[in-house]
């Protein structure tokens, strides 16, 4: 029998010739990439068409995820490892003279998403697979994902992320699967003795086409469906007398704007604001994706009056919220159903997960947008939030505060969480914490009505993206002193516990780390020209800059640090490189001025001869999932400093968990459960609790200028920011911070927290210090994390919430 790798060269340099009529001497690395992802898509068509076929012959419920967001990153190396070929490829391309990691390179990453809710459902995808839930993803294939981000003069500038310019490897266009999305146009009722009969006029017809990406589960045969909707003009609505006449133009202009629909990802995170082209997204993708599951339904011969049995729709947040009201739409007006049978399938259908408990956050639309684009669809809300409104007026006769409250349609605003809490058969938080929140603040009203709707699904990361990819000498280390059983059963981490005081074992481990640093040092090099030491403390800071995920704490122990240094230039402190990455919404003003002080001070002290290499500061720009894959291996610190009770869960906080980063954090999201996992000695808290800073926020008290002047050191820190310490030549240059932290009293507890933080930044340095100590806490982290691998919370959703059981795809 031939080798394998004989097979795959043959291959390989086949596909060279036929997809790029190149010879290996010839080609490029963009030929490689080509070539090697055609053999991979080859793979991924054979194992997809048959999950299909065997989805298709029996009766398996499906899954469908509806997100706006789906943050993949690249896939060819995750592809090869799912589908158990990466070591194979890897070495047959090495004896061609190939390094893989060179050709992933040429990949563009998918940043279909903002942050945290759209890698999560990247996570949630590939845990799907592999654990054999038939499940699938639903979303918009944006032209342009998230702004790639470049610092210019120390400040962020934006530029258009266009990912699709060369293609893309992973996507199938399925034209004959197209469906019409509707918008405007005229809706009405008309009484008649059996009921009403409904019109719908003179509206909008806009075609949206399927591009099918195969997401691979490991090493099962499973492949499942990410399906993105790019919209286009349908045929029919181009006014071809108009074109005729020869207004061109305008015909022109028309599909430019229904091409805009799917055009832009919106670069806000946690931060709602009205736009109607935001609303019409969600609607574009949500009417396609459910007619297309209720068109696959007819195909299969399945009975629609029982969808709820053979489907579980899931929606990510209120983005898709609106997908109640079109399942409502469909059985009503197109299948015939009676208003409640439409409604107990619907709502036995619909699950909802909540993201983040920031009020800016939550969706509300004006009426009059809503009703103007979405005519039919307002009627049926209007319709759901009336009858519940009767409903719960008789629970509740006298108590206006709470119906209102509790009311979809109020303030001239239609309330997307309400629509969504209301029309589901269950409403979860994402880590435990956050799922109280829910519960006895911000969605109170609707768990005493309901409690048995609400539970909690703390999130998960993906092991397979986060450890064996990422962090591939830790992973052989791993499966070499505990053998592969981790792989499939994450929690046989622990195993690796009676290691922990093994002295070879945490050599390796931190010999491990030391390497994973000294390639991340050689990066730094090369985009910034900054020379950091691998023996340093590697703090790092990783995520979207927001006010609430506090950069500025971090920044304000660094100045504190600094400023110990320059009065005391003998004082022995361990080096350390912070490193910050993440991006600012565009029109998010603190968190760019957050961005241009991280670069201000930087630029003060990587220059300070004094200082030497004791503190070296690091924005690395163009934070992205490709990025994250390098920093999460060489973290020695994990920052996860949010203010209490804002942070949802985090997802960062588990991928340096994993990777054996020990955490400085608050008692907020998973760093709780974190917390939980790996107990006090190998996690570092500090900080206001959720309760203290809700008793601030409800009660007052809290005075940040008294902070100011009655610890020097905050003094000097603030002073700084508006004496030109670090804007030289600009004095004012940061007094909007100044007045941001002072007069508007600091919402975030960034300067009450800042004592706490110091002496447990402190501790860090300590700990760090005594070897033994550290690498103990590294194994602990490590050995911990198997809780928190997505495979885990999608097991907790599939039984929880889907009612769905793995199948397993024959081969
Ligand atoms: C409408 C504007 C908007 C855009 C995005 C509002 C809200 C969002 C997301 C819900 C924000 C988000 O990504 N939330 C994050 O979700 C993660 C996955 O559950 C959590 O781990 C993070 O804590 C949470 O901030």
């Amino acid at each position: 029998m031939k080798d394998i790798k004989s097979d795959i060269k043959e291959n390989f340099i086949e596909k060279l010739k036929s997809f790029q009529g190149k010879s290996l001497e010839d080609a490029n690395n963009i030929d490689k990439y080509r070539a090697l992802s055609g053999m991979v898509r080859d793979e991924l068509g054979k194992r997809w068409v048959e999950t299909n076929s065997q989805y298709n012959k029996e009766k398996i419920k499906q899954v469908y995820y509806l997100s706006i967001e789906f943050l993949l990153g690249k896939l060819l190396i995750s592809n090869l490892i799912n589908l158990d070929l990466y070591h194979n490829y890897k070495e047959a391309l090495e004896e061609l003279g190939i390094n893989i990691d060179e050709i992933e390179e040429i990949e563009p990453d998918a940043g279909l998403g903002n942050g945290g809710l759209g890698r999560l459902a990247a996570c949630f995808l590939d845990s799907m697979a592999t654990l054999g839930i038939p499940g699938h993803g639903c979303g918009i294939r944006y032209k342009y994902g998230l702004f790639d981000q470049r610092i210019v003069d120390g400040q962020q500038v934006e530029y258009p992320d266009n990912w699709l310019k060369d293609g893309s490897m992973w996507e199938y266009r399925k034209q004959e699967k197209e469906v019409e999305v509707k918008f405007y146009g005229n809706f009405w009722a008309e009484k008649k003795d059996d009921g009403y009969e409904t019109h719908f006029e003179d509206y909008q017809s806009i075609l949206a086409v399927p591009y099918d990406i195969p997401i691979a589960g490991y090493k099962n045969n499973t492949v499942n469906t990410l399906r993105l909707w790019s919209a286009e003009v349908a045929e029919n609505e181009f006014d071809f007398s108009e074109f005729n006449k020869g207004d061109y133009l305008k015909a022109v202009e028309y599909s430019r704007s229904v091409e805009a629909i799917s055009e832009i990802l919106y670069p806000d995170d946690n931060h709602y604001q009205g736009k109607e082209l935001r609303l019409k997204q969600q609607y574009f993708f949500v009417s396609a994706s459910i007619q297309s599951i209720i068109n696959r339904c007819k195909k299969k011969n399945q009975s629609i009056a029982h969808i709820d049995e053979l489907v579980a729709i899931h929606i990510n947040d209120t983005h898709p919220a609106i997908a109640i009201a079109e399942l409502m739409r469909i059985l009503m007006d197109d299948e015939g159903f009676e208003w409640n049978d439409a409604w107990r399938v619907t709502t036995n259908t619909i699950s909802y997960t909540n993201h983040t408990i920031m009020p800016e956050a939550l969706e509300k639309w004006p009426i009059d947008l809503f009703k103007n684009l979405l005519p039919r669809i307002y009627h049926i809300i209007e319709e759901i939030n009336k009858r519940f409104i009767e409903m719960i007026s008789i629970k509740y006769p006298d108590d206006l505060r709470k119906i209102k409250a509790m009311s979809i349609i109020e303030d001239g605003q239609v309330k997307m969480a309400n629509l969504a809490i209301i029309g589901s058969n269950s409403v979860n938080g994402v880590a435990k914490i956050h799922s109280e929140i829910l519960k006895k603040q911000v969605f109170k009203d609707f768990y005493d009505w309901c409690p048995f709707l609400f539970n909690n699904k703390t999130n998960g990361i993906t092991h397979r993206r986060w450890l064996i990819k990422s962090n591939p000498e830790l992973s052989d280390l791993i499966t070499r002193t505990i053998g592969n059983g981790w792989i499939d059963h994450p929690i046989d981490l622990g195993k690796i516990l009676k290691y922990e005081k093994d002295s070879k074992f945490q050599k390796e481990i931190s010999s491990i780390k030391y390497n994973n640093k000294v390639i991340l040092a050689k990066l730094i090099e090369e985009e910034m020209g900054i020379k950091v030491n691998p023996k340093a403390i590697f703090d790092v800071h990783i995520k979207r800059i927001h006010s609430y995920k506090r950069q500025l704490l971090n920044l304000f122990h660094i100045i504190d640090l600094y400023n110990r240094l320059k009065e005391n230039p003998n004082l022995e402190i361990h080096p350390r490189v912070f490193i910050f990455g993440g991006k600012a919404a565009q029109s998010y003003y603190i968190a760019k001025e957050t961005i241009k002080l991280i670069h201000s001070v930087a630029e003060v002290i990587n220059n300070d001869e004094e200082i030497e290499d004791k503190i070296k500061v690091i924005f690395l720009e163009n934070y992205r999932v490709s990025l994250a894959e390098k920093l999460f291996p060489a973290a020695d610190v994990s920052e996860q400093i949010s203010t209490a009770s804002k942070e949802a869960s985090g997802t960062g906080n588990m991928k340096f968990m994993m990777n054996g980063a020990v955490t400085i954090g608050t008692m907020d999201g998973a760093n709780i459960e974190i917390l939980e996992e790996v107990g006090e000695d190998n996690i570092i808290i500090f900080g206001l609790s959720a309760n203290e800073v809700m008793d601030y926020y409800h009660n007052g008290g809290y005075n940040a200028w008294e902070v100011y002047n009655s610890d020097i050191r905050i003094k000097r820190i603030m002073d700084s920011l508006v004496d030109g310490t670090f804007s030289k030549g600009q004095k004012d240059k940061y007094r909007n911070l100044f007045n941001y932290l002072l007069i508007n009293n600091d919402e975030y507890f960034v300067l009450k927290d800042f004592d706490s933080y110091i002496k447990a930044q402190n501790k860090v340095e300590a700990l760090f210090k005594d070897r033994n100590t550290w690498n103990k806490m590294c194994i602990n982290n490590i050995a911990r994390s198997g809780k928190f691998s997505s495979d885990r919370t999608i097991n907790e959703y599939s039984v929880g919430i889907w009612k769905v059981a793995p199948f397993v795809v024959k081969n």
